[in-house]
């Protein structure tokens, strides 16, 4: 093979790693701060996807998550927790605040209204 060729090879082996990383990596799991309230609080930026997308709380206590919707593009104009049987409009470029008490452990997925952005709530155990 010339230099050539072997460039778009190992150029087409970093695109596929790269695919492969970004859709199965390992995600940042971020954890709730609780606030002055006592709620678990925290903030979720939606652009395209949903940051951070692993969100973990504890059982038991109130959580609330304020979504900013930083685009107008539709497919993120509702986030859908279906466990929870809460379905909420996100209007753009607005924080949405989400209040519910997990009452049970697990992990949680939560998506667009299409099913096309996901995100996951892990609930762990209070103590
Ligand atoms: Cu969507």
């Amino acid at each position: 093979m010339d230099p050539a060729s072997i460039a778009v090879v190992a150029g087409g082996i970093a695109a596929i790693a790269f695919v492969i990383w970004y859709f199965f990596g390992p995600r940042k799991a971020v954890s709730a701060a609780v606030n002055e309230r006592g709620a678990q609080e925290i903030n979720v930026t939606v652009k395209g996807g949903y940051s951070p997308d692993v969100i973990v709380v504890r059982k038991g206590s109130p959580v609330r998550l304020n979504f900013y919707r930083d685009e107008t593009a539709s497919c993120s104009e509702k986030v859908i927790f279906g466990d929870f049987g809460i379905a909420r409009d996100l209007p753009p470029f607005t924080t949405t605040a989400i209040d519910f008490i997990p009452e049970q452990e697990g992990e949680f997925t939560f998506t667009c209204g299409m099913n096309m952005l996901r995100g996951k709530l892990i609930v762990t155990s209070p103590d």
